[in-house]
């Protein structure tokens, strides 16, 4: 059984948002089309609280986009962006998201990101979607979406790690590429036996 991952294909992703991912919206046609070919379609959502420990805004005298030390590890301080319920949260006006089986929620935990949609970044709390998967009988996934070196690579490895057979379809992703994060991640992902397309 196949399912087709769909990683953060919000406004605040694409351009005119307040993470804008370089033509983020150029993939949503793409990925509509994939929708049919799969068993299941699932959508992931950041969804920030406002004042979110990820958020520049939250630590004083903070730049976005700079790094800082958090009990789990170094965390990108962004600028605000998926704030619960706001416009940027919503997904992409385009995407086909009546389509969707299950849309997975993650980043909700004041405390701690979650670039993955298998874990938060703790790389411990799980979100549920493992479970959600193997009981459908689910062990194929593809991977689509936003941003290919953040979020699609966490849960990409994640995911491959947990021992689910992973395929990410590159053109149908777009990447921030901070600091040489592009290439980290193809790196990273082709080690943990992710099959990039
Ligand atoms: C993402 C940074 C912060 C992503 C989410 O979807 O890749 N990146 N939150
Ligand atoms: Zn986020």
């Amino acid at each position: 059984m196949q399912a087709l991952i769909v990683i953060d294909v919000q406004n605040d992703f694409c351009p005119g948002g307040a993470l804008a991912v370089p033509q983020g919206d150029t993939i949503v046609q793409g990925i509509n089309a994939l929708m049919p070919d799969f068993d299941a379609v699932i959508l992931t959502q950041d969804w920030h609280p406002a004042g979110h420990s990820s958020f520049a805004s939250s630590h004083e005298g903070a730049e976005a986009y700079s790094v800082t030390k958090m009990p789990y590890g170094d965390q990108v301080l962004w600028p605000d962006h998926c704030i619960q319920g706001s416009m940027g949260a919503k997904f992409h006006t385009e995407l086909h998201r009546d389509r969707a089986d299950l849309i997975m929620r993650k980043g909700y935990n004041p405390a701690i990101d979650s670039y993955s949609a298998f874990f938060e970044n703790d790389h411990e709390t799980p979100t549920g979607l493992e479970g959600y998967l193997r009981t459908r009988g689910i062990d194929h996934l593809v991977m689509v979406g936003l941003a290919l070196d953040f979020c699609v690579n966490f849960s990409a490895v994640d995911a491959a790690n947990l021992g689910f057979e992973v395929e990410v379809r590159q053109a149908l992703t777009r990447a921030i590429d901070l600091d040489g994060s592009l290439a980290a991640a193809v790196l990273g992902m082709r080690a943990a036996g992710v099959t990039l397309v």
